[in-house]
């Protein structure tokens, strides 16, 4: 199923000339909007009027946080005040939030982009949507509101937190569809199943699932939970949000919406642009945005391109899931480990719940890692033997499979923290712990 079928199947040739038609009026448009691009261009000794190719792009200095930061409030604005019709910013735990503008035609098109996502991931004008992601600055609910209501779906906009009622509306209003993060959807699915009602008072059949990392194992664990299918999808406030791309039901990976944006892997280190195929940092100029454009903006996101054409017939570009973010990416004794590599062999182990927590301390200027996992069953923790074995089993794959040293807790099921936004399940006491 498509939303858009003649843009999201357009032939590559068309398609790049598309995106160069817009990548050339896009950088004469920060050029001419924004003072932040144009002295960046003119120190780069870019004239716009000289971009001939999609290649030249490599000539364009990237666009960072600490940049958006550093502009923080209105300074990427390109649009007269009266032109911007919405603000979005990022919950911004490490200092100011980063923002993003929207004009009436940004809006427009950003539903246009959820609702692809949408309905590539399998949700139809008969599903009747939860959106348990909370409604605000957050970009998520609104994004999400938007584009079912799009596609005709109903939308009930139920915002995050009291797990209750969300589920006694999930089954009053006999939902279909659940819009959240991965870990609030297995949050649900756990006390669903603890509740009287069974799992036939839910008519729930699909997630469409995004805004933080969840490896295939984890999808695993939420589908079977729920028996449902769940699709993955990806987007960033500084790039306006969910709708930059999602899974189509084939789920190899997150077709990029490549009319709207232009996506590049560099290497975080070097910033040189990488092969295609290889796995990087991912950077994003976007294509058609008039509130807040990006040029090459560096996401820290972690992933791989792949322009093999998809079964599902779409041309456009598939992204790997994230594998992590360059800022999340832990060097335990030397090894480099993303998190997303230790949720992989923790969800692959029998015997241990989908909870998990991460702890990092530094001793003797090396960093230690304790990975802490709920065991599925509490009666587990009365045999000694067998937790030992179970402990030592899990220290062992974490060993062999990425050469990561780590202490292993075995922990009773719920005392792990729950979460109704995003998981926070890296614990960092390097600061505290630091000799
Ligand atoms: O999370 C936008 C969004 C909302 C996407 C709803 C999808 C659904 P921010 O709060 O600015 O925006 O966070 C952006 O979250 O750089 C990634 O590190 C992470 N992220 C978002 N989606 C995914 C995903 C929204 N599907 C940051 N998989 C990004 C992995 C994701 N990480």
């Amino acid at each position: 199923m498509f939303f858009q079928k003649d843009i999201e199947t357009m032939n590559r040739k068309d398609l790049e000339s598309l995106q160069l038609e817009r990548f050339k009026r896009i950088v004469k448009y920060c050029y001419e909007n924004v003072l932040f691009y144009k002295d960046k261009l003119d120190k780069a000794g870019i004239n716009p009027d000289k971009i001939k190719t999609l290649s030249d792009i490599q000539y364009i200095p990237f666009t960072t946080k600490e940049d958006m930061r550093n502009n923080y409030p209105y300074g990427l604005l390109a649009v007269p005040n009266k032109k911007n019709v919405r603000i979005h910013a990022s919950s911004g735990t490490t200092g100011k939030p980063t923002v993003g503008f929207y004009t009436k035609n940004d809006l427009e098109v950003w539903s246009d982009q959820v609702a692809r996502v949408a309905v590539g991931g399998g949700a139809t004008s008969e599903d009747v949507f939860q959106i348990a992601f909370g409604y605000g600055l957050f970009t998520g609910a609104l994004g999400l509101h938007y584009g079912l209501e799009k596609i005709g779906a109903t939308v009930i906009p139920a915002s995050s937190g009291n797990t209750m009622k969300q589920l006694m509306m999930m089954r009053d209003f006999g939902v279909t569809g659940l819009v959240a993060t991965p870990s609030y959807a297995l949050y649900l699915g756990e006390c669903m199943k603890s509740l009287q009602y069974p799992r036939s008072d839910y008519k729930l059949r699909l997630g469409v699932l995004g805004s933080e990392s969840c490896t295939i194992k984890m999808r695993n664990k939420i589908e079977s939970c729920w028996n449902i299918f769940v699709s993955d999808n990806y987007g960033m406030t500084e790039l306006g949000g969910p709708g930059v791309s999602g899974e189509c039901t084939y789920r190899c990976g997150l077709h990029f919406a490549e009319d709207h944006f232009l996506p590049e892997i560099i290497d975080s280190e070097t910033g040189k642009v990488k092969a295609s195929g290889e796995t990087g940092e991912l950077v994003v100029t976007t294509l058609s945005r008039e509130g807040m454009p990006v040029l090459r903006y560096r996401t820290r996101d972690i992933t791989r391109l792949n322009y093999e054409p998809c079964k599902c017939g779409r041309t456009h570009v598939r992204m790997d899931k994230i594998m992590g973010r360059t800022d999340d990416m832990l060097i335990i004794k030397g090894v480099n480990v993303f998190p997303s590599q230790i949720e992989t062999i923790l969800m692959s182990t029998q015997e241990v719940a989908a909870h998990y927590q991460l702890v990092v301390r530094r001793k003797n200027y090396m960093d230690n890692l304790e990975v802490k996992i709920e065991v599925a069953d509490p009666e587990l923790l009365e045999d000694f033997g067998h937790l030992k074995d179970l402990q030592n089993n899990i220290r062992a794959k974490l060993k062999s499979i990425l050469g990561l040293d780590a202490k292993v807790t075995l922990v009773e099921p719920q005392t792990i923290e729950r979460f109704q936004g995003k998981a926070k399940r890296i614990l960092d006491l390097r600061n505290e712990t630091e000799e």
